[in-house]
């Protein structure tokens, strides 16, 4: 079939839309990613002819089950549970577990597409997947996680293994939700493996796992920075979110010679001038332990502070900017203020937390913007270097991984700019990374044939 003939970008756009009704969130990261992708093909006969990335978007399988659990009073609660296995070209399924009330299948459907680029972008052999339910962990007590975790094992057991699907932690999901999980699948299966990753370190975790999705993202930012000869010493940062990655991203800032001014949870953000040292990290981190504290009582425990109580810190002045809370929590009119405000990057520890038109902002005002599958990689390339300790049977030390994780983190944005060089001095990164990883996918699917 000569190229003239294929489908083209809107006619793609059109089917995936038709395939996937009522999945918004499914549509957007696909079509992100389609925009940078057709121009890429359109010289390249066999992506056409064996329908590469409409097989990419059409994930594998989505299993879907029934959750149920006992609360503490008695009550028998349903909830849905998910696990989308998006494309295990180039190694087993991998990737995270989120429990919010805010989880569907088109939420999930996302995270598992951008997770299949995201973890060839590390250069390690893992496919992409993603799971979750819609259960709200907040609130509840640890021995209602415990059950509702043991039910969703219950069920998701069947469908995972150590070198068929590797789950792992994401919002709502941290240490003590995977060590329930994994408790119950070993008991399940009466097997110990590396089925799981964030596991505890007395029972096969990885040291820096837990810091290594923050850690990353910063040090993506300041590979950005560097390529225009600057560095975060004195730089204003402004984050969002207050759990796990943006409590991470704001400690590597601060480390760097940083000044971090603003967190955020689902009830607004602070804005603190005097700047968010450790000490007030460390604070953050226990006050959110298990979901249990607001970011507002902040403001008093530091007076300094101010609490903006259902707003996203987009507005505030800053050099660079962390979106590290959730997809779709930085949108038009927020990128505009921040490169109106002289914001000169961009990082995200969340997974596409900017909507498609901030994206077109950034592009068209040429700032440093790292999406998400690269930025926040950091993540689950330490689960892969997890899956290695495990299958080994070995521990890596903390500094052999803390330079692993920077050589990985270099590796990527190598790979973007090798594919997102658009001259005069400008990288798309979000062109970069989305070739650099199709490509790696892509031709690992050729080379399989049609099936
Ligand atoms: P956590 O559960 O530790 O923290 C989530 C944070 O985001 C909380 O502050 C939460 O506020 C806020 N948040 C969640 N949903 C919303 C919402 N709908 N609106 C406003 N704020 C919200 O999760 P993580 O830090 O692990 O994850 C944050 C982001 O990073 C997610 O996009 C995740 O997919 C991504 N990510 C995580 C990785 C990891 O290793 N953990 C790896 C790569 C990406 P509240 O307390 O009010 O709910
Ligand atoms: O979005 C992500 O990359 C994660 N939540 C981490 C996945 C993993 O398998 O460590």
């Amino acid at each position: 079939m000569a190229v003239s003939d294929h489908v083209d970008f809107n006619g793609f756009m059109e089917g995936v839309k038709r395939r996937n009704p009522h999945q918004d969130e499914f549509v957007q990261a696909v079509q992100e990613v389609a925009e940078d992708i057709f121009d890429f093909i359109a010289d390249k006969e066999d992506y056409h002819s064996e329908q590469i990335l409409r097989r990419i978007a059409e994930p594998d399988r989505v299993v879907s089950f029934r959750v149920c659990w006992e609360d503490d009073k008695g009550n028998i609660r349903v909830q849905r549970g998910w696990r989308v296995q998006n494309n295990n070209a180039i190694g087993p399924y991998k990737g995270g577990i989120r429990f919010h009330q805010s989880v569907t299948e088109s939420v999930l459907k996302f995270l598992a597409f951008e997770q299949t680029f995201k973890n060839a972008l590390t250069g390690l052999p893992m496919g992409g997947g993603k799971g979750g339910s819609n259960f709200n962990p907040k609130g509840k007590s640890t021995r209602e996680i415990m059950r509702f975790c043991q039910s969703f094992m219950t069920e998701l057991y069947r469908h995972i293994g150590a070198d068929i699907d590797v789950p792992a932690g994401d919002i709502g999901v941290g240490g003590r939700e995977i060590g329930f999980m994994f408790g119950q699948y070993k008991r399940i299966t009466g097997e110990f493996t590396g089925v799981l990753t964030g596991k505890g370190l007395e029972w096969g975790g990885s040291l820096i796992r837990t810091e290594a999705t923050g850690y990353g993202a910063v040090y993506f930012l300041a590979n950005m920075l560097a390529t225009k000869g600057m560095d975060l010493g004195g730089k204003t940062a402004v984050i969002s979110g207050s759990g796990n990655v943006a409590t991470h991203a704001a400690e590597k800032i601060v480390q760097l010679g940083g000044k971090v001014l603003t967190v955020s949870d689902s009830g607004g953000f602070i804005l603190d001038p005097d700047g968010i040292t450790q000490e007030k990290i460390d604070w953050i981190k226990a006050h959110k332990t298990h979901r249990r504290g607001r970011i507002e009582e902040y403001v008093e425990a530091f007076p300094g502070a101010a609490f903006h109580a259902g707003k996203t810190p987009w507005h505030v002045p800053c050099d660079v900017a962390l979106p590290c809370a959730t997809q779709n929590e930085l949108l038009g009119d927020d990128a505009r203020a921040l490169v109106a405000n002289g914001c000169i990057a961009v990082s995200e520890g969340a997974n596409m937390p900017t909507d498609l038109e901030g994206v077109h902002v950034f592009k068209k005002a040429r700032i440093l913007y790292a999406p998400g599958k690269a930025a926040n990689a950091g993540g689950v390339a330490v689960s892969g270097l997890e899956m290695s300790q495990n299958s080994a049977r070995r521990s890596w030390t903390e500094s052999e991984l803390q330079q692993m994780l920077r050589d990985i983190m270099d590796g990527i944005h190598e790979r973007c700019l090798a594919y997102g060089d658009q001259g005069g001095g400008y990288t798309d990164y979000v062109k970069g990374a989305n070739i650099a990883g199709f490509k790696k996918v892509a031709d690992a699917m050729l080379a399989f044939g049609v099936v």
